[in-house]
């Protein structure tokens, strides 16, 4: 049996910088993944279309000025391949490709108390013991969106032309050109995916169950010049990145939204749409958010915004959702995604409607009639956040499953500990600052904490760390808190929990996934933490033995 002081799980954007701290710090680390290579979301999702909504330039590793030095980033908003060229060319750079095993899926993790160890089991070609590993340490780094979702329709297996989760889009060149191709969602996966093959395909229809509120994304080169001067500002494009909400460069508008005029509203506005990425939702006034007044009325600009942009009326009001304001769910950017819909080979299907009944050998069958396809996309979405979590077996302290405790309510210590799972870390885990901000900056945040507590607990002796049940309730019911003064916990989405296609979470009950109070609270109040020599965490060695020259305490 193979043992590591510290093994993390997932070789994606996290994965990646946390195993580039351990091995800078000398620890015996590795990292276990289950596709064949690294990269995460950018190895997998190879969809058409398929790019960043964070800049470029924010999106990459702060860490290394060597790294920020070299890499010019071609677009502001990179697509896949480029950002999986980056992510390759960091393992290599740093040497982390010898820290990493591939085809490793873990599927058991258990913590046993009397060794105070983490006991590994994976379903990769190994047998027998080398299936088996330890560590003292497991950190998780599992993605947030890394188990795709399929629809339950019967006759699925049935379909006897090409059809694929946009998650699991094939490695080989799939041909388009002249096929009819239906794409099912219209979340920012299918709205990527329909403006960039509209006018690449023979026939394209989508059927649209719910329209999502979207904006353009307006990308566009970045020169060799503009690279230069990014270059000498990264330390205050990350400082401004730090101090704003959401981890982005669009800091929110300060003046109150009821306080602007009308005029100097739509001043704003007009402004925003024209301008690249997410200022339309994030430099918006901060209201947006969280006031119905203020939501409605720029949800209605925007809805004016689609109706010029579609020719056909009875199209474009189907465009417009109705059963949610802008900006609370997360907001697909798009690149000439209503003018697909101006095409004559493009169709939409309101499911919503006319629902489809089903997967025929041939295509679809709605409840008004039959569609033939040659290949059918279903960019229908994740297990959001927690299921990841929820495919490998993990138990706690007296075989506690995480599952079951997770069943009812989400509870975490900051989003990366779990009273009941000691020395189980998650840099981006649910609750945690990364959800919701531009991921890599909270991700960076999260694994300079963890890998902190670690150091912190090597220089002191203590072997063991575990979040108190009291930390966990005082975070959860502070993330609870949150969710109440915001809009976003009305509506259906990713954020809170729903998925249609996952057993117990299509009811749209509101499961408490994300930390809403901003990048800068969030790092304040962790920081803080750990200042006070980890607060809420109970730190201790080996079966009750201290540590010469330091008594290990329960830090209440
Ligand atoms: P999303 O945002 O969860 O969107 C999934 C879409 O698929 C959404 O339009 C769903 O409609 C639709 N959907 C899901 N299941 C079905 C079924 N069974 N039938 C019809 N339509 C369905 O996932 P994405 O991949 O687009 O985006 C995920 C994140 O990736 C995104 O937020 C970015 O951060 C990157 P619904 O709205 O549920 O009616």
């Amino acid at each position: 049996m193979k043992h590591h002081e510290v093994i993390v799980i997932g070789a994606g954007v996290a994965g990646i910088y946390q195993i580039k701290r351990l091995a800078d710090l000398g620890v015996d680390a590795t990292v276990l993944e289950a596709g064949g290579d690294l990269g995460g979301t950018w190895q997998w999702n190879r969809y058409p279309g398929a790019r960043f909504d964070s800049e470029s330039y924010t999106y990459g590793y702060s860490f290394s000025r060597e790294l920020l030095d070299e890499w010019h980033w071609k677009e502001r908003f990179s697509g896949q391949p480029e950002n999986l060229r980056y992510l390759s060319h960091v393992a290599d750079k740093f040497g982390l490709r010898r820290h990493m095993q591939f085809n490793c899926r873990v599927e058991a993790a258990h913590y046993d108390d009397a060794q105070n160890l983490w006991r590994l089991r994976t379903v990769d070609g190994r047998t027998g013991e080398g299936r088996a590993l330890t560590c003292r340490f497991l950190i998780l780094t599992l993605g947030l969106l890394s188990i795709p979702t399929l629809p339950r329709l019967e006759g699925m297996a049935s379909f006897k032309g090409q059809s694929f989760h946009t998650f699991d889009w094939p490695h080989e060149p799939v041909e388009m050109a002249g096929k009819r191709v239906a794409v099912i969602g219209t979340g920012a996966t299918g709205i990527q995916v329909i403006g960039e093959i509209a006018d690449k395909v023979g026939e394209l229809t989508v059927f649209q169950r719910r329209p999502n509120w979207s904006a353009p994304l307006n990308n566009g080169p970045i020169s060799d010049a503009e690279m230069a001067d990014i270059r000498r500002r990264y330390d205050e494009i990350f400082a401004t990145c730090a101090r704003t909400p959401g981890g982005f460069e669009h800091e929110p508008d300060r003046r109150g939204f009821h306080e602007a005029t009308r005029e100097e509203r739509l001043a704003l506005w007009d402004r925003l749409y024209d301008e690249p990425g997410f200022g339309i939702w994030l430099a918006n006034f901060r209201e947006i958010f969280t006031d119905e007044a203020a939501n409605a009325e720029f949800s209605e600009y925007i809805a004016d915004r689609i109706r010029r942009r579609v020719k056909d009326p009875k199209v474009a009001e189907k465009l417009i959702p109705r059963d949610h304001g802008f900006g609370v769910q997360r907001v697909p950017l798009e690149t000439r995604y209503f003018e697909a819909y101006n095409r004559s080979n493009v169709q939409l299907v309101d499911i919503s409607e006319t629902p489809i009944v089903c997967v025929t050998e041939t295509g679809l069958r709605t409840t008004e009639r039959d569609h033939e396809f040659d290949i059918i996309v279903y960019a229908t979405g994740f297990d959001a956040i927690t299921g990841a979590f929820d495919r490998i077996d993990i138990q706690g302290v007296g075989g506690e499953k995480l599952v079951t405790k997770w069943r009812t309510t989400i509870s975490t210590f900051l989003g990366m500990m779990i009273h009941g799972f000691p020395n189980m870390l998650m840099p981006a885990g649910p609750q945690s600052g990364s959800a919701s901000t531009n991921y890599p900056r909270g991700i960076e945040t999260g694994v300079n904490w963890c890998t902190d507590l670690l150091e912190y607990m090597s220089a002191r002796g203590y072997t063991r760390a575990e979040a108190t049940a009291g930390a966990e309730k005082r975070w959860t019911d502070h993330v609870t808190t949150l969710y109440a003064m915001m809009l976003m916990r009305k509506a259906k989405s990713w954020f809170t929990g729903y998925n249609s296609n996952v057993a117990g979470h299509e009811q749209g009950t509101v499961r408490y996934l994300v930390y809403n109070g901003g990048a800068p609270k969030y790092v304040n109040t962790i920081n803080a933490v750990a200042a006070k020599g980890y607060e809420g965490v109970v730190l201790s060695a080996d079966r009750g033995l201290a540590p010469t020259g330091s008594q290990p305490t329960a830090v209440a």
